[in-house]
């Protein structure tokens, strides 16, 4: 049966308005979607740039104004891929509108922020994602079954880094089209929202709600040339962040993110310990899920090396035959299939705007510790 058309809104053209083009086109070819995204409209601020993005992944058209593109009765879906401190103004307009909303991770700078944008696509009852991709690894996928299932019993540890080294150059300016990450502005804060968000978002799905935080930041790199005033101006983000904090469950959580760790392009990693068993994971071999289960008999008891590429495995039967991997792109392919799947239920797919909210709090959390050197609480204030 042919699928029913779903036109997608692009509001921004970088790094990850590519990885979601390429899960639209994707998603509908291997999964069964009861939609099938078609590339309607990018939005740019340069009608150039925003040309060339149409080009290259076959957008019908461009606009160069947010607002004109939640204005077309044309546009079903409107996907905002633009830095963060345009997230709250185009979410909360777009759901006003009624159109459905994707909006890239962090779900805005702060949860203050981040609040409305939730009330607005609650109270319009519109289908939401928060793009945090990394839930979408086979092999985490993996991991958070076999935790529903009870095969770790009580769990006391969970630990994740987010290891980076990019910004370790003085040189490196701040501010602008790429390096907006470095300008607090807009992006809200530095390591803690950009990584550390990936580390919480997934922590608080596998293992639940962190409820309370110690942190640290530090920020080595104190003044850098800004990109539009062309003077060196003070980095008032974070370069690296790391904090302990209590589980609801009681089980203690341990994380750490930097873009200052030589080496390191994007070490992300997790280990759970519980009582029966413990799992570990890396992103630099994603498809591996390294198990330890204690019920296993005392002579063969050890770490299993699970590569993650079977049929049996999730998502995997969708992609080629068993022994053959996917990569990072799939994880973003495998989001707009749960993605339309959920709508084509009038649902939304998770992390929703909620759970991107509650991920928001623990890192303001973090931030606000590191402050005030006290513990603070990481939960949703009680409504
Ligand atoms: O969200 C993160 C980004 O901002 C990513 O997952 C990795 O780190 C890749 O780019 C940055």
């Amino acid at each position: 049966m042919a699928k029913k058309k779903l036109n997608v809104g692009l509001v921004g053209y970088g790094f990850m308005g590519k990885t979601h083009s390429n899960a639209f086109l994707q998603a509908p070819r291997f999964f069964d979607t009861p939609y099938e995204p078609v590339l309607k409209a990018v939005c740019a601020r340069s009608a150039e740039k925003a040309k060339g993005f149409a080009d290259t992944w076959g957008y019908e058209s461009v606009e160069t104004d947010w607002r004109k593109l939640i204005e077309r009765k044309d546009i079903d879906v409107i996907d905002i891929a633009s830095p963060n401190n345009t997230h709250a103004e185009i979410a909360i307009a777009a759901a006003e509108a009624g159109k459905w909303v994707l909006c890239e991770k962090p779900l805005a700078r702060t949860a203050e922020e981040g609040k409305p944008m939730w009330d607005a696509v609650k109270k319009a009852g519109v289908p939401n994602m928060v793009w945090y991709n990394y839930r979408r690894v086979p092999a985490v996928v993996l991991l958070k079954q076999l935790l529903d299932e009870g095969r770790f019993g009580r769990i006391f540890h969970y630990r994740s880094q987010f290891l980076q080294d990019w910004t370790i150059s003085e040189d490196l300016p701040q501010g602008g089209q790429a390096l907006w990450r470095l300008d607090s502005a807009v992006s809200g804060s530095g390591v803690t929202g950009d990584l550390l968000a990936h580390n919480i978002d997934m922590a608080m799905w596998l293992n639940g709600q962190i409820v309370d935080v110690t942190a640290m930041t530090e920020t080595f790199i104190k003044e850098r040339m800004h990109n539009e005033t062309g003077k060196k101006q003070p980095v008032t983000i974070d370069d690296a962040a790391a904090f302990l904090g209590h589980f609801e469950n009681g089980s203690m959580a341990l994380f750490e993110s930097t873009r200052y760790a030589r080496g390191h392009k994007a070490l992300f990693t997790l280990e759970i310990n519980g009582e029966k068993a413990s799992a570990r994971w890396d992103l630099h071999d994603l498809h591996r899920l390294e198990f330890f289960d204690h019920r296993d008999e005392g002579r063969l008891r050890g770490w299993k090396s699970i590569h993650i590429t079977d049929g049996d495995h999730p998502y995997m039967k969708n992609w080629w035959v068993p022994g053959l991997q996917i990569g990072y792109e799939h994880t973003f392919i495998h989001q707009v299939a749960d993605f339309l799947i959920a709508a084509g239920a009038g649902k939304s797919a998770e992390p929703t705007f909620e759970d991107g909210l509650k991920c928001d709090y623990v890192t303001d959390a973090v931030l606000k510790s590191a402050k005030s050197k006290q513990w603070e609480s990481a939960l949703p204030p009680k409504e």
